[in-house]
């Protein structure tokens, strides 16, 4: 380790609790701060794992809202299945809180109050999307638009999940809220901001200077925001859900959630160590690493530490950030909203005690340079002939010739080495510091790998050496073989601690191991000799056509229902009085001429029976019924609208119409046949 800390303090980004955990999140972020953690912790240094549910902000108010509940029952409900799924994955928190806890309401209103009083931010008035229906601003997710930079549909004011950009509500073309879908109107507020720009030549120094060794992909992003040149950014938001703002004049504003957000890593740390977390987060010798996907790099790089450079007090800043690029499934961006993922709580219940596997093959697939995909078709293939294959394979035969040849006992080497068990050593040595060096640096992928070889070389040392054959002629042969082969059985599960720590403890429960320690790996005199070891249990199962079948058609069928796309309808008008509706003359009505407005595409100019007049009628209906079929039919119209002049005819009345939003219009005629006048209502 580059430098000598005396502790290390890891996080992981906060999940938004308004949804489950998926691949992507795992694959992105908590299984590579999973196996960093557990990594560390086996070398004996002071570890906390840090993480929680980020509870605020408006994708939260916003399900609560489809959900027709509050946000707080939102939290609730996701909350317990996310930190549940967690647990049962082992991944192994010191700490999962809520950003929605006492304790963090209270961290992140002082850290405001702190900055706001020594003067770090700027007020500052200015106009943004207000939904008058609605009577409400329109922050980050309320307001959605075309893209600026891409041109995708449905970006949000805060960020474009196609192209991943980052934007600002006003950037969005032809946007909408996402509460009425009406063209918002601008409106004056006030708000705090954080003046990144003053914080710019600091940022440079620290990580255009000082971090040339983060990943490519986050030092990268980091210089082009800084190329780009940094803004103010708010810090607060006009909202009823959230921490609120804790200075006066301040009602029905909240801190904006990347503000708390963050804070929550020091509120959760708080209220795991209440006493002793300042020397967690106040002293040159934590080392302090965030684990986040590639969309927060942002707020981990440059926001974040440029709050904690403004509150000054000592506290430190990360040493790095491992951001991952994102998982994409069987081909296609994994999406909450179309419901194209594979989520953890139902992963566990439908493979269950496969929980290892899943570890396994995101951290041996994990997005570490570039995107990547999942498919079923690659978890069968790694687990059957990677774990089952190698790993399993090598382990069970060893165990299962130790029992009939040694009745269970480590067999006692009378024999030399051969040329064969001491290349074996040297390899060992070299697997374990190529684990490490690449655990180090965050490369995950390429540490699994070398454990990986380390079974790999088990395997084919049984397969090369032949015991089975030698037994009846060499058994001295045969002892130092078993022996050497438990021994790597023993290295195994040492090295699979951090990244498949259940099918690690099942292996050491097979080899009868109570302790273990980093510093034994490639060590050859793990266990010692006579040392019983229990019969032989599978670590790994195959993973039948069958069961990959059924996950295959369960994305299947997500697609189908997502092509049959969910009706949109057009959002309820504000509310009308009874004597609003009293105003309206709604009657039957029969068609007794139709013929197409000249020169339009689209215009029926039609005579009517009102049973009170015979009148003329132009409607917009030509792309849907032609002439002909509408003579004869009766209809209902509003008969006392003002007349119009559409396209040089009067019109008197309209005719009314079902409309779906994204298709046809059907008119709307009365069961039966009534006479002409009768009124509706
Ligand atoms: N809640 C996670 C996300 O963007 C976000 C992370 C907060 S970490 C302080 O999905
Ligand atoms: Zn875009």
């Amino acid at each position: 380790m580059e430098k000598n800390y005396k502790r290390h303090l890891v996080t992981a980004a906060l999940p938004y609790a308004n949804g489950a955990i998926h691949i992507g999140h795992l694959a992105g972020v908590y299984i590579p701060a999973d196996i960093y953690t557990r990594y560390l912790r086996m070398r004996g240094e002071d570890v906390r794992f840090i993480c929680g549910s980020d509870e605020h902000g408006v994708p939260i108010t916003i399900k609560a809202k489809q959900n027709n509940c509050s946000p707080q029952e939102i939290v609730d409900k996701y909350h317990v299945i996310i930190k549940d799924s967690f647990e049962k994955l082992g991944i192994n928190f010191d700490i999962y809180s809520r950003t929605s806890s006492a304790t963090h309401h209270k961290t992140a209103a002082d850290f405001f109050r702190k900055l706001y009083e020594e003067g770090k931010f700027i007020q500052k008035e200015s106009e943004q999307y207000f939904d008058e229906e609605a009577n409400q601003f329109l922050a980050d997710r309320y307001i959605v638009g075309t893209c600026p930079k891409c041109s995708a549909e449905g970006a949000y004011g805060d960020q474009c999940e196609k192209c991943g950009s980052t934007l600002s509500p006003t950037e969005l073309i032809n946007p909408k809220s996402a509460l009425s879908g009406n063209a918002p109107i601008l409106k004056k507020t006030s708000h705090w901001y954080l003046p990144l720009d003053q914080y710019e030549p600091w940022l440079r120094e620290w990580i255009v200077e000082g971090h040339k060794e983060w990943k490519v992909n986050v030092y990268g992003q980091c210089k082009s925001w800084l190329d780009g040149g940094l803004q103010p950014r708010a810090v607060s938001r006009d909202l009823d859900w959230g921490v609120p703002v804790p200075v006066e004049g301040a009602e029905g504003k909240v801190l904006y959630v990347w503000f708390d957000a963050p804070i929550g890593y020091i509120s959760n740390t708080i209220e795991l160590m209440p006493n002793d977390w300042e020397k967690w987060w106040k002293s040159e010798d934590t080392k302090l690493v965030h684990f986040i996907g590639k969309d927060n790099i942002v707020f981990h790089c440059i926001v974040f530490p440029s709050m904690l450079k403004a509150y000054g007090d000592g506290f430190i800043l990360p040493e790095n950030v491992p951001a991952n690029e994102f998982l994409n499934l069987e081909g296609n961006k994994i999406s909450t909203s179309r419901n194209w993922a594979v989520w953890l709580h139902e992963y566990l219940q439908e493979m269950p005690g496969k929980e290892d596997v899943l570890r396994y093959v995101l951290c041996a697939n994990a997005p570490e340079t570039k995107d990547n995909d999942f498919t079923w078709k690659d978890f069968q293939t790694r687990n059957n002939s990677e774990l089952v294959g190698i790993f399993g394979n090598f382990v069970n035969r060893a165990v299962v010739l130790t029992h009939k040849y040694f009745q269970g006992g480590v067999p006692k080497i009378e024999l030399g080495f051969t040329a064969m068990e001491s290349e074996l050593e040297k390899e060992m040595l070299n697997i374990k510091r190529s684990i490490e060096d690449n655990i180090e640096n965050y490369k995950f992928r390429e540490a699994l790998r070398e454990a990986m070889n380390l079974a790999r070389m088990g395997n084919k040392y049984l397969t090369d050496t032949e015991p089975w054959k030698l037994a009846k002629s060499d058994m001295d042969r045969v002892a130092v073989i078993l022996n050497v082969s438990l021994q790597i059985c023993a290295n195994l599960s040492i090295a699979f601690e951090p990244f498949m720590p259940h099918v690690a403890q099942k292996l050491r429960d097979i080899l009868n191991m109570n302790t273990f320690e980093w510093d034994q790996l490639a060590s050859l005199s793990i266990l010692s000799s006579n040392h019983q070891i229990n019969p032989a249990s599978l670590l790994f199962e195959k993973v039948e056509d069958e069961q990959i079948e059924f996950q295959v058609n369960k994305l299947e069928q997500t697609k189908q229902e997502s092509k049959k796309e969910e009706p949109e309808l057009a959002p309820l008008k504000p509310e009308c009085t009874f004597d609003d509706f009293m105003k309206m003359d709604i009657r039957t009505a029969t068609v007794l001429e139709a013929e197409r407005v000249p020169k339009t595409d689209k215009l029926l100019k039609l005579k009517i029976d009102t049973g009170l007049d015979i009148r003329t009628i132009v409607s917009g209906i030509a792309e849907y019924y032609t002439p002909e079929e509408m003579i004869g039919k009766q209809i209902s119209i509003l008969a006392n609208l003002a007349p119009r002049k559409i396209k040089g005819i009067e019109s008197k009345g309209m005719i009314l119409m079902a409309k779906e939003e994204n298709g046809d219009m059907k008119i709307v005629t009365p069961e039966g046949k009534l006479i002409n006048g009768a009124t509706i209502g």
